[in-house]
């Protein structure tokens, strides 16, 4: 690791302040610099993403993951306060890149349709805020820092970087972390240089950290102001000319943020991701989109792929960025089954009440009887508190149930999630028991 932390540090100096190439993420420094402070860390991130990766899924259909997302503005000058119309559309961006509904797929070399996969990970902007008041998730600072960047950075220092996660220091504190998926919009160039787009924390046992221990990185995701959305009023330029700015810098710092290593595994042909079905690349990460490369042997179903520079884990242009593989999906599936468990499971901030798509309930608040519709088969009704635990359980047996009535006199005033599993879905509605 500390090679490659070398080598990261000689992009930075030797490209980087020269303003003739940029470090598009420093994930992997920023996971250094939390080892130094709390030893461990790393062997932590790296159990944890071997736990991921052996994760079989159990059920014999795909889940519908929704992550409620709170997009935290910081800004100082104006240009940086991004308006909504940016966010949703970062939100789209993430929507289609998770989903592989993006339209640049068909730019995928063809080579690559034995690995291709779609993670079927949704983004919602959080409806409902960490104390239950509806909220559009976002929050806006106007800050006096003019850059969270410094020059401490250059030596793996994160602190003044971290400040934009606390209200103390200029910044805005996380909602809850095991609920939501925090991402900070703010300026981090340093001498008024880019030269950084963004940074992200892999899942670890962030919630568990000892008590009185003071961690270096507040779990999430930090993107460079003008590099969010695809709309973006404002110009990325780190020297040599505008950059195409497509989204991408979020899509691969949440694959960061859900498990997923820099595809070349930030070092030559020795290091590599983890990741089986990936082709590996050496330590000169692509910053281009060459189809020319294949810098690494590899045998992935008997085949040496090429270097996947439209893979978003990699350095790549954002406009040659269009595709995971399946190995990386079932990796960040492993995550929200572990260690992102309750950001995708019983999370009311993630509840759409208004989607009637799958299924509706009435009346709701209730005291009674509760009549549920279905498109399909209802299989299992449960009714869980807020605090996770399970309160209803139902069974349904009958071949054709798409409607049906449960009954919770018998529960106490509050608020409650409940699930339904059909045929083919897992989904969940808020409801409110009021006698
Ligand atoms: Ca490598
Ligand atoms: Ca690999
Ligand atoms: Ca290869």
């Amino acid at each position: 690791m500390k090679k490659v932390l070398l080598v990261a540090l000689t992009c930075y100096f030797g490209t980087s302040v020269m303003a003739q190439n940029y470090e598009r993420c420093r994930t992997p420094q920023a996971i250094q610099y939390q080892e130094n402070l709390t030893p461990g860390y790393m062997q932590d991130v790296n159990n944890v993403f071997n736990e991921a990766k052996s994760y079989i899924p159990k059920k014999s259909f795909q889940p519908i993951y929704t992550i409620p997302v709170v997009v935290h503005v910081v800004y100082n000058i104006a240009a940086a306060n991004l308006p909504d119309s940016v966010i949703i559309d970062q939100i789209r961006v993430l929507n289609e890149d998770y989903n592989r509904m993006n339209a640049d797929t068909v730019n995928m070399r063809s080579d690559f349709d034995i690995v291709k996969g779609s993670p079927q990970i949704q983004f919602v902007l959080a409806q409902i805020d960490e104390f239950g008041n509806p909220t559009t998730g976002i929050t806006r600072t106007q800050t006096s820092t003019t850059s969270f960047g410094s020059i401490a950075l250059i030596s793996g220092d994160f602190s003044d970087l971290e400040k934009v996660k606390s209200t103390a220091n200029g910044g805005h504190d996380p909602w809850d972390q095991t609920r939501y998926l925090n991402i900070w919009v703010c300026d981090m160039s340093v001498f008024g240089i880019t030269a950084l787009l963004g940074y992200a924390t892999p899942p670890s046992n962030l919630p568990n950290w000892p008590p009185g221990s003071n961690p270096g990185l507040e779990d999430g995701v930090v993107i460079q102001y003008q590099a969010f959305g695809s709309n973006n009023p404002n110009t990325l330029d780190v020297g040599n000319g505008a950059i195409d700015v497509r989204g991408r810098t979020c899509t691969h710092e949440v694959g960061h943020y859900l498990g997923l290593r820099h595809i070349w595994g930030d070092g030559d042909c020795n290091e590599q991701d983890g990741i089986d079905d990936t082709p590996n690349a050496d330590d000169q990460s692509n910053q281009d989109c060459d189809f020319n490369k294949n810098t690494c042997t590899d045998n992935i179903l008997g085949v040496d792929l090429p270097d996947m520079v439209e893979n978003y884990m990699d350095y790549s242009e954002e406009t040659c960025q269009n595709s995971f593989t399946q190995g990386q999906v079932d990796l960040m599936h492993g995550v929200l089954e572990n260690q992102r468990y309750d950001l995708v499971h019983n999370n009311i901030a993630s509840i759409d009440e208004l989607d009637e798509t799958l299924f509706t309930l009435s009346p709701n608040p209730a005291n009674a009887l509760i009549k549920i519709s279905a498109k399909n088969s209802i299989k299992q009704v449960e009714i869980v508190s807020l605090t996770g635990a399970t309160v209803f359980n139902k069974e349904f047996f009958e071949a054709n149930s798409s409607n049906q009535t449960v009954d919770v006199s018998k529960l106490e005033n509050g608020i409650y999630i409940l699930n339904i599993q059909t045929d083919n879905v897992l989904a969940s509605k808020r409801i409110v028991i009021q006698k």
